[in-house]
């Protein structure tokens, strides 16, 4: 096992034969990842998935089936994004399913992740989150006939990515002082969430490193000891930045 630590998030799954969605199913499944020490899925891995839902878990079970595999070999921690939540009850026990990781590397660098919605989310945010987290929406999106389920992932699905509010670099350098106060005690803040790769010193000492979307761009962040980078993935290996 090396000491290597892998990050990913915004893959926003939803058509499987995808050339970005086959790159993730290979990714799940090369030797590298499984000798990595942890892997972190760092939210909106999926495009639309909420608590058991009976079409959802038809529809993405080779990727559940990759996870939980890769689980059995090393550590899988799940960070939930806003588009995939209430996931501990999808994700088995060997998968820690939860809304922020914070760990140590070898070299004693503090990595906190975070999906990225809660950096700086206004007051409405806040409370549509709250209500599509309550026990009433979970009800409701596991009971939905599955006609219904599947034609609101299908339309969830359209307007996240129509809607093209990726950030810019200019956006998430105007967010630093919350995510510095995301980030206070560690030195290493991760996001996913606003789909654009972005490296921003914080106040305080700490570094943002927003890792870019695996949607399209097959971003993917990676540190060993005190190093990290974020990196391309293609099928014959790694592609580094330009
Ligand atoms: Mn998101």
């Amino acid at each position: 096992m090396s000491g290597r630590i892998l990050s990913v998030s915004d893959a926003h799954l939803f058509d499987l034969n995808a050339p970005d969605a086959q790159a993730f199913l290979a990714f799940l499944e090369r030797p590298d990842t499984a000798t990595a020490q942890l892997v972190v899925l760092n939210g909106d891995i999926f495009d639309f998935f909420v608590g058991r839902q009976r079409v959802a878990l038809r529809h993405y079970a080779p990727v559940l089936e990759r996870i939980e595999t890769l689980a059995t070999r090393t550590q899988v921690v799940f960070v939930q994004g806003n588009h995939d939540f209430h996931l501990d009850r999808v994700l088995s026990s060997n998968v820690a399913v939860v809304d922020q990781f914070d760990t140590i590397t070898s070299a004693g660098l503090r990595v906190r992740w975070l999906h990225g919605d809660y950096v700086a989310p206004s007051r409405g945010y806040l409370a549509g989150h709250r209500a599509l987290r309550s026990s009433a929406a979970l009800w409701l999106t596991e009971h939905l006939p599955a006609h219904l389920a599947w034609q609101l992932a299908l339309t969830m699905s359209r307007t996240s990515r129509d809607q093209g509010h990726d950030a810019t670099p200019a956006q998430l350098d105007a967010l630093r002082p919350q995510a510095a106060r995301a980030a206070r005690g560690s030195d290493l803040l991760v996001t996913g969430h606003f789909h654009c790769p972005h490296v921003a010193q914080l106040d305080g000492g700490g570094t943002w490193v927003s890792v870019g979307p695996w949607l399209n761009d097959c971003w993917y962040l990676s540190i060993e000891g005190d190093q990290w980078r974020v990196q391309q993935f293609d099928e014959s290996g790694v592609t580094p930045p330009a």
